[in-house]
């Protein structure tokens, strides 16, 4: 049997992909779902990957990127916390003849050729649905009355938070009786959420219709701070905000939030199967993007119950 096999065409066996993961960190239940996503598809596909978590730190990131390189990787894929400085690093990566693909955050470099394509969300209309639902049930009893709104933004400089408020200002603009009264930054984080609302209140009576997070788990933060302090989420309080995590369901089917716009966190499928594809010598479309809806009272239960994160 040994001479037979020698005797048989010999075919290499398939080479396995090798990818380097540089990931955000662990801020949020999002990125939790996103984490795991990522790394069950690359288990499905065949494909080896190598993840390296930042906490949220763009110097860890460069860092794990470099470590790539050297390791050879065969693809490297980049979720940017913040979206300047990388430059220099994927010079490197070019250099080096390694493809980069951005998944979840995008970033603003010189020369667009130094990265194949971002999967992810288009985070600028996350923005404006949420203010769109604002706009159509926030409305105050006299009708001449502002909207107070706090703006809770993810960490700053990172491609949602940009966008996230961009796309929010866009609607905001045509409301003019609707303002954004105060904004800070929660970092993404539960912690962070709280903190603001629990800042805001040692200087402030409570004078706030709606927050508008720009994640679950700074809105769900903030609700808790809101809680503490005699005042009720989801009712004295309007409460939006985005990914659309089985907590923020639950609190919107428990009337403590109102409105959440979905981000789909499930990257992990389509990431590897564009590095599959872009592998086999296929091209890749520049942009690739998810598809996500707006939940409400109306229409949550549902999603609960296959909900996984
Ligand atoms: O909304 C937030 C996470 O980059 C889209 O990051 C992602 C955001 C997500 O921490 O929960």
């Amino acid at each position: 049997a040994f001479v037979e096999n020698l005797n048989k065409p010999q075919t290499a066996p398939p080479k396995t992909i090798r990818v380097g993961y540089a990931q955000v960190g662990t801020e949020s239940a999002w990125r939790l779902a996103n984490t795991e996503s990522i790394q069950s598809a690359a288990k499905e596909f065949g494909i080896q990957l190598f993840y390296e978590n930042a906490d949220q730190s763009p110097k860890r990131q460069i860092e794990a990127i470099r470590k790539f390189i050297a390791m050879k990787v065969d693809a490297i894929v980049l979720s940017p916390v913040i979206d300047s400085g990388w430059d220099e690093v994927l010079r490197e990566a070019k250099q080096a003849n390694i493809p980069v693909i951005l998944s979840d955050r995008e970033i603003t470099v010189q020369d667009d050729d130094m990265y194949l394509t971002f999967i992810g969300a288009d985070f600028v209309e996350e923005g404006r649905r949420a203010m769109r639902w604002i706009a159509e049930n926030a409305v105050p009893a006299n009708k001449n009355a502002t909207i107070r709104i706090m703006e809770l933004q993810g960490t700053v400089g990172a491609s949602p938070s940009v966008e996230r408020s961009l796309g929010f200002r866009e609607i905001l603009q045509e409301y003019p009786n609707d303002k954004i009264v105060y904004t800070r930054s929660g970092d993404f984080t539960y912690d962070g959420g709280k903190q603001i609302v629990e800042e805001y209140l040692k200087t402030h009576k409570w004078d706030i219709d709606v927050v508008y997070a720009h994640n679950d788990d700074m809105a769900l933060g903030a609700a808790e701070a809101l809680e503490k302090n005699g005042i009720a989420p989801g009712k004295d309080v309007k409460i939006v905000s985005i990914d659309g995590t089985k907590n923020a369901l639950n609190a919107i089917v428990s009337g403590k939030m109102n409105c959440v716009v979905e981000c789909n966190p499930l990257l992990g499928p389509q990431l590897m199967k564009a590095i599959t594809d872009l592998m086999s010598g296929k091209e890749l479309p520049l942009r690739i993007i998810t598809d996500e809806k707006v939940f409400t009272k109306e229409n949550t239960q549902e999603t609960i119950k296959s909900r996984k994160y």
